[in-house]
């Protein structure tokens, strides 16, 4: 395996792919060293990750970093390049957090994760409460390399790792009266200091919702992992929403409830903004923001020197597969 340590390589020449696919065949290296019954720190040594993926430390159950290591390559179809590691995971919108872009990479590590249990309520045939383990179990994870386009006009590439909503929806079994899912994240202020600041105007838990066949859309998926590893609890561990052709607001994280409703269910920004943020957020250029155009997007990395500003795409890029689910609505209403 001739691979450059991405250490050894200057931060300007770092395609985001190359540490990306290092990493890959790191961890299935590291996996068929160990089957061998070699010394798997050596191999670690050898292959030392860039500081930046160690900085983030995301430690998940043995079953999740076994599920993510067998997860199958990518299957998203977009050739943009990918966003480093160190911009996903350090320029975050979290609110439970506090609003600066950096809050969630400094103060999110306090989270516990482990154990999780999500609820599945409302209207379906098999409702409960249950351990994330046991959610993902026969579940096999993909790499799905998505655009994620940010209501405030930025946006990024990132490498998923999870599966298609829709696989969970079908084993609770939804009644006829399912028309919508409501998701709620965790509500728990002694680990979300956002949630306890007076300053804060967001009425918690954050809440968003879907309709049924967005949900059941094989796009809409449900992401563990990123990079090839675990989430890190900024980006939304151990569950979070990802609905590529949607405002990055839709894309809820750290999900302890999903239910299924007869109504469209409250959302956080729609109750909050309701001239400004709608209930579809589907990502649109033609529509504006009351107080700013949505024609053009900022693409991470992004700095003074080079902004690297580019057009946004309808559906964020994604309108062939899912312009059909609007078809007879006008967007412009249903925004
Ligand atoms: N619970 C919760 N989920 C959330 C948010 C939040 O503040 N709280 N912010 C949303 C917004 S506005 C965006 S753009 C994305 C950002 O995801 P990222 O930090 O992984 O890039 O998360 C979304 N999910
Ligand atoms: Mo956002």
């Amino acid at each position: 395996m001739l691979i450059k340590r991405p250490s050894d390589i200057p931060s300007s020449e770092i395609t985001p792919e190359a540490i990306y696919h290092a990493r890959r065949d790191f961890m299935r290296g590291a996996m068929s060293v160990a089957a061998l019954g070699v010394g798997v720190a050596a191999a670690s040594n050898s292959m030392a990750a860039p500081a930046h993926v160690t900085d983030v430390d995301v430690k998940g159950p043995a079953w999740l970093t076994q599920q993510l290591a067998a997860a199958s390559a990518n299957k998203g179809v977009i050739t943009d390049t990918i966003t480093p590691y160190e911009h996903i995971t350090g320029y975050n919108n979290f609110y439970e957090y506090g609003y600066n872009k950096t809050d969630p990479a400094e103060k999110a590590h306090v989270l516990t994760t482990n154990p999780w249990t999500v609820e599945i309520a409302g209207e379906v045939a098999k409702p409960g409460t249950f351990a994330l383990e046991d959610l993902l179990k026969g579940i096999a994870l993909e790499e799905r390399v998505y655009r994620l386009r940010c209501v405030e006009a930025w946006s990024m590439v990132v490498p998923w790792v999870g599966f298609s909503l829709a696989e969970l929806i079908q084993r609770f079994e939804p009644t006829s009266k399912a028309k919508y899912l409501a998701f709620t994240t965790l509500e728990r202020p002694a680990e979300m200091p956002g949630q306890k600041s007076r300053f804060s105007t967001i009425d918690w838990p954050y809440r968003e919702g879907l309709r049924m066949d967005e949900a059941m859309h094989p796009l809409t998926t449900l992401a563990v992992g990123l990079y090839g590893k675990v989430l890190p609890n900024q980006n939304g561990a151990p569950l979070r929403l990802v609905v590529p052709w949607k405002y990055g607001f839709k894309y809820i994280k750290s999900i302890v409830k999903i239910e299924f409703t007869e109504k469209q269910p409250k959302t956080t920004w729609s109750m909050l903004a309701p001239d400004e943020y709608g209930f579809y957020a589907n990502v649109n250029p033609q529509v504006s923001h009351p107080r700013w155009s949505q024609a053009e997007e900022r693409r991470l990395p992004s700095g003074l020197l080079k902004p690297n500003i580019i057009p946004t795409q309808l559906f964020n890029g994604y309108a062939e597969q899912v312009a059909h689910l609007y078809k007879d609505m006008d967007l412009r209403k249903f925004y």
